[in-house]
């Protein structure tokens, strides 16, 4: 039944085989275990999902500034929504003791925003997101699969219409249809999955994101509604000066970023992000902090900083 859903696994075999997934080798390893949740947890006779917004109203970019996505600007999500699926799970072994179960929070081969959408908590937006009409799509997913067979919630209508605001606004075009993402072209992939070197013809897309993207939820109607959550405890704000950016990822990576999701891009991941950033500012203080990154012994900063000189001096 699952197989041919729209999204479900045999979505999911095309867009591997398509090469969407680009160097994120572990998303193409072992295509089986996506088949089914029944095949990473083999008791599992339900799936229960959970939503956590982590986010208000969508700010406007400072110029000038660096920007990271807002679900990387707070501690590190894992533990705190592996706490919340795990207290569900006692609290349903004490309804129905021996219930057996297991939490999946982002980094197992689950489907996530599959089985949220047969859950009923939004429908897939033309940005591949999960979209609830209640809370937007600034929101996290966590959840069980668990032994007991539960009610299930009935899934709800899509709500998109005639909007196409996301895919016009990807600064990558990474949509080669509504609700397929092209992750190979997109700047979250980039700017934190992607090791190595980026390729050129993507650069300028890339624009002032030092850390993921927004832009395909930040124009979404549905986000107006979009509300904070005081569970994530703040740590960075949605933006950063550049030269702060490189400094931060040169000096204090540790202190700083490794606390959050953006521990994920790496130390080198941070300071070639900030690099190609300064070239697409158009500001020519960031000129000597370039030249500086030109000569340097890895061949991935030294080369984008080259880029971002010859970009800057251009202008
Ligand atoms: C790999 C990954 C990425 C990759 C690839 C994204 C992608 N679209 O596949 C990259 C690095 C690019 C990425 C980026 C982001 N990610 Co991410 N990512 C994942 C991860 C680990 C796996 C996703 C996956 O399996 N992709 C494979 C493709 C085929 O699956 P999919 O995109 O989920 O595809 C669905 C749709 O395409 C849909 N579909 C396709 N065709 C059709 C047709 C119809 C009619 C319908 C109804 C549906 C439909 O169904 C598919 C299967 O459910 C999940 C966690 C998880 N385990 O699920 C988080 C997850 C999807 N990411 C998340 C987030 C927050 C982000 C970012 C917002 C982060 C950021 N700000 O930079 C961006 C958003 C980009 C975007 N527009 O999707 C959240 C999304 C929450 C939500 N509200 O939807 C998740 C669920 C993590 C979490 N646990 O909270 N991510
Ligand atoms: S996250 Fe950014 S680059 Fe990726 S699909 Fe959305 S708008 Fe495009
Ligand atoms: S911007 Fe429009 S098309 Fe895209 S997800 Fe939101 S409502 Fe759907």
């Amino acid at each position: 039944m699952l197989a041919d859903e729209p999204g479900g696994p045999a979505a999911y075999k095309d867009w591997v085989d398509q090469g969407m997934h680009g160097t994120m080798g572990y998303m193409a390893r072992d295509p089986s275990v996506r088949d089914s949740i029944v095949r990473w947890f083999p008791p599992a006779k339900s799936a229960v999902l959970l939503t956590f917004s982590y986010s208000g109203k969508p700010l406007p970019p400072k110029a000038g500034e660096g920007r990271i996505a807002r679900y990387a600007t707070s501690d590190d999500y894992h533990g705190v929504l592996r706490a919340k699926a795990e207290a569900l799970l006692a609290w349903l072994g004490a309804l129905r003791p021996g219930t057996q179960g297991k939490a999946f929070v982002d980094s197992s081969p689950v489907l996530e925003r599959l089985y949220a959408r047969f859950a009923g908590l939004g429908w897939i937006g033309k940005n591949s997101m999960l979209l609830s009409p209640k809370i937007g799509s600034f929101f996290f997913l966590t959840g069980l699969a668990v032994d007991a067979e539960l009610e299930p919630d009935e899934p709800i209508p899509d709500h998109c219409g005639d909007c196409n605001r996301c895919i016009q606004a990807c600064p990558t075009d990474a949509f080669p249809a509504p609700r397929v993402l092209d992750a190979s072209r997109c700047v979250a992939y980039f700017t934190i999955e992607h090791r190595g070197s980026i390729p050129v013809a993507f650069r300028e897309g890339i624009g002032d994101w030092v850390f993921g993207c927004d832009v395909c939820q930040e124009v979404c109607p549905f986000n107006r509604f979009a509300a904070a959550n005081p569970l994530f405890v703040r740590r960075l704000p949605e933006s950063l000066p550049l030269e702060g950016v490189l400094e931060r990822a040169e000096r204090e990576f540790k202190e700083v970023f490794k606390p959050t999701p953006v521990e994920r891009a790496r130390r080198r991941g941070m300071l070639r992000n900030a690099l190609l950033a300064m070239g697409n500012s158009g500001d020519p203080r960031h000129i000597p902090a370039l030249e500086r990154y030109a000569t340097d012994p890895d061949s991935v900063l030294s080369e984008q900083a080259r880029w971002s000189l010859e970009r800057l001096r251009r202008n």
